[in-house]
């Protein structure tokens, strides 16, 4: 414990416990009554740890850290810092900056460049600047794409798509991963993961491209599409939709797959990003890899830790059973982090 004579530096956890106490002060000066006792009770349980907590899956181990502490502690190891701290000091521009980034297919650098143009508003972008065939739908239904879709409505597009996939292929599967998978109350789009059993990708592909995504868009329901994978990137397609009798444009993403890789599908499209990117490190620190497609073993790496053999596949078809090969516990979907 902190009392056994160890100084503050000596404690493995010490810089993430500062990060964490600058925190606790900052709701401390916003009366912020229960964010200060969770931080005072993350780092009181931190500092009795004996090594260093090193990614979201071992903080939510430790009594006290729940999901949301557990994400912070993890973003701080691997950072050094806490976005959230970063934003109390805004820099000027961050809050454009970040809005910019809100833009379907927009990145840093494209967000960077409108900046140093004198763009500020997504008012200026529309009246002003030059614009992907993207960009613009993504400028023109950014409120749209902004709104959550509540479960209820999420439910509805798995019926429609459900429905519309049985009349075409009988056999063709369909699961909503994302937030939606979580658990979560609404979410940011419709994910779907799409395969057929005994199909290789190519099939699926095909099924879905020239057949499903047509006839949604004969119907109405499918509004544009955004990005579709090469055949040799294999395996996805973006675009928008919206319900009949509805008139929010709705993300969707299909996510083609080939049915012995459903498992690894199934983990990578149901997140989150942190916990994939969790499971990722630990299948690395033990010489194995995790895409999502599969589980490799036996993966070589030179002493910059780059790859230099692929490996070969080990499980790719059971989501169980990966969790079991990477030696964690089984995390049904919705603890996986809202
Ligand atoms: N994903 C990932 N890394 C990324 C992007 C996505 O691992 N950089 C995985 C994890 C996500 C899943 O794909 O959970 C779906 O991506 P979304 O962007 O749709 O994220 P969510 O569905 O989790 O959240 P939201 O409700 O905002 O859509
Ligand atoms: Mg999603
Ligand atoms: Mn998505």
């Amino acid at each position: 414990s902190k009392h056994d004579g160890k100084g503050k530096s000596e404690n493995p956890n010490a810089r993430t416990i500062e990060v964490l106490q600058q925190m606790a002060d900052h709701y401390d000066r916003m009366h912020d009554h229960w964010r200060l006792i969770a931080y005072r009770r993350a780092i009181s349980a931190l500092q009795k740890q004996n090594s260093k907590v090193m990614t979201m899956i071992e903080a939510f181990e430790i009594p006290f850290i729940g999901e949301r502490l557990a994400k912070k502690i993890e973003e701080i190891v691997w950072t050094n810092r806490l976005k959230r701290l970063d934003n109390a000091n805004l820099e000027p521009n961050y809050e454009v900056f970040q809005n910019f980034l809100k833009i379907y297919g927009v990145g840093y650098a494209q967000a960077a460049k409108w900046i140093d143009l004198g763009y500020r508003t997504i008012d200026d972008l529309l009246e002003r600047a030059r614009l992907t065939k993207n960009q613009k739908i993504g400028l023109e239904h950014f409120d749209d794409f902004q709104t959550r879709i509540p479960r209820t409505e999420m439910d509805r597009h798995d019926q429609y798509v459900r429905e519309m996939c049985s009349k075409i292929d009988g056999s063709i599967q369909l699961i909503i991963g994302g937030s939606y998978r979580r658990g979560a109350a609404d979410s940011g789009d419709v994910d779907f993961i799409v395969t057929k059993p005994d199909c290789s990708l190519d099939i699926v592909r095909t099924v879905m491209l020239e057949r499903v995504i047509p006839k949604l868009f004969k119907k109405g329901y499918l509004k544009v599409g955004l990005a579709t994978t090469a055949r040799e990137e294999g395996s996805k397609w973006h675009g928008a939709a919206a319900l009949p009798g509805t008139t929010i444009w709705r993300r969707i993403d299909f996510l083609f797959v080939q049915c012995n890789e459903l498992g690894a599908a199934l983990i990578y499209f149901t997140g989150n990003d942190i916990f994939n990117r969790s499971l990722r490190l630990l299948a690395s620190k033990k010489g194995m890899r995790l895409n999502q497609r599969g589980l490799y073993k036996d993966v070589i790496r030179d002493k910059h830790r780059e790859r230099v053999t692929q490996g070969t596949l080990v499980e790719g078809k059971d989501e169980k059973r990966i969790f079991e090969l990477l030696g964690v516990p089984w995390r049904p979907p919705h603890h996986r982090m809202c």
